[in-house]
């Protein structure tokens, strides 16, 4: 058991190192919630990975901050929590606002890894030492922009190139990158861009062989998804869809996709993103671990659920310094020249948090605490 005496929220304002842009829009600068927790003289945190608009899901990270403030926190300082795996059964009662359970449901993973004097890799069941990685690549004001960048991630030994596209953003940019390079493994992610009238269209892309195409069609959707997947040769795969190992479940059975993307913060924690990754494994669909614009905090909790041996296609975890100019964790994550990142063998997360940074990016802070506990 573990005696949380307090939570504190804290929101970091952090400036992206390049403007990140999507088919929902543009992103320059990160509004960020971090959990901490305090217990037993040990330190835990958490990163919530809610935008700062509800453009990819329906939570914002103010919506995150008052869910956390007014329902979460109070139910871990409540109850006794035995593990990271105990806490979605303390969330239960609270509907949706996944992306917020996740970052505090994560932060006591990482406190029972402490506490338990392990590798948080090794307490979620991982078994790879090293992970492949590839990067995403926004949308950009030019083609030769777009060139430069897949050239220059290609040369810092990037496994695969992922695309943003939208429509006017796609069969040009396809054509030109596949053209110069023939066989990098490469796939899309339309962020929803797509619709029915759009069919033909897609399937076009089967000829540029990609690996997949992520989210063609509405982020709630499984049933058109399924349509459109018997339409193309290539793999459909879902982020924006998968909320859970039910519906990872429900997707794999209509197939509508041949590949899932696993988000921590999406599916709500560790505990739900491991059963989404197990019922993926059973039924022969691999996974891969995706990003939100994380800072190393999240960033380290990515790799080390990457670890886990049905993350078996390049996921969106990428260095540090693609993000940020300081990171704040030491060591900021690295990918070697053959694409991997290591997973740390340290105690917890394996990286070292900077408060000092923290403390100069936070913009609004609140501490909530235990009440006074009745000890036997
Ligand atoms: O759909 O995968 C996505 C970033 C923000 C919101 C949604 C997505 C993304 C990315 C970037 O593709 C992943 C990353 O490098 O962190
Ligand atoms: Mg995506």
């Amino acid at each position: 058991m573990f005696n949380i005496d307090a939570i504190h929220l804290r929101e970091i304002n952090l400036p992206l190192a390049h403007p990140f842009e999507t088919s929902f829009g543009l992103t320059t600068s990160r509004r960020i919630l971090l959990v901490e927790l305090e217990a037993d003289g040990l330190r835990a945190w958490g990163e919530c990975v809610a935008g700062e608009h509800p453009y990819f899901s329906d939570e914002m990270i103010d919506t995150a901050w008052i869910i956390t403030e007014t329902e979460l926190a109070p139910r871990l300082l409540d109850e006794e929590v035995a593990s990271g795996g105990s806490v979605p059964a303390l969330f239960k009662q609270v509907r949706g606002h996944r992306m917020a359970k996740g970052a505090l449901e994560n932060a006591v993973w990482d406190l029972e890894a402490q506490v338990a004097r392990i590798p948080l890799a090794e307490l979620l069941g991982g078994t790879r030492e090293v992970i492949p990685c590839g990067v995403s690549i926004g949308i950009q004001p030019t083609v030769e922009q777009l060139m430069e960048k897949i050239e220059t991630e290609l040369d810092a030994g990037y496994q695969r190139i992922k695309l943003k596209c939208k429509p006017d953003w796609d069969n040009r940019i396809f054509e030109k990158v596949r053209s110069r390079w023939p066989d990098i493994l490469l796939s899309c992610d339309a962020n929803s861009a797509y619709r029915l009238k759009d069919f033909d269209h897609i399937a076009t892309w089967d000829e540029f062989r990609l690996l997949m195409i992520e989210q063609p069609l509405w982020y709630d959707d499984f049933y058109f998804h399924s349509m459109l997947q018997k339409r193309i040769a290539t793999s459909i795969c879902l982020d924006e869809s998968i909320r859970n190992r039910r519906d990872a479940l429900a997707a794999i059975d209509m197939a509508s996709c041949k590949i899932i993307n696993i988000k921590v913060g999406r599916v709500g924690g560790f505990s739900e993103a491991i059963a989404v990754h197990n019922v993926a494994a059973e039924r022969g669909i691999p996974v891969w671990c995706g990003g939100m614009l994380e800072t190393g905090i999240g960033r380290a909790h990515n790799i080390a659920l990457s670890s886990l041996p049905n993350f078996s296609l390049p996921g969106d975890v990428s260095a540090s310094k693609r993000y940020w100019v300081h990171d704040i964790i030491e060591p900021e994550v690295t990918v070697s020249p053959n694409g991997e990142i290591t997973v740390p063998a340290g105690i917890g997360s394996g990286y070292a948090i900077d408060k000092k940074r923290i403390e100069e990016l936070t913009v609004r802070r609140q501490t909530l605490r235990a009440r006074a506990r009745v000890t036997a």
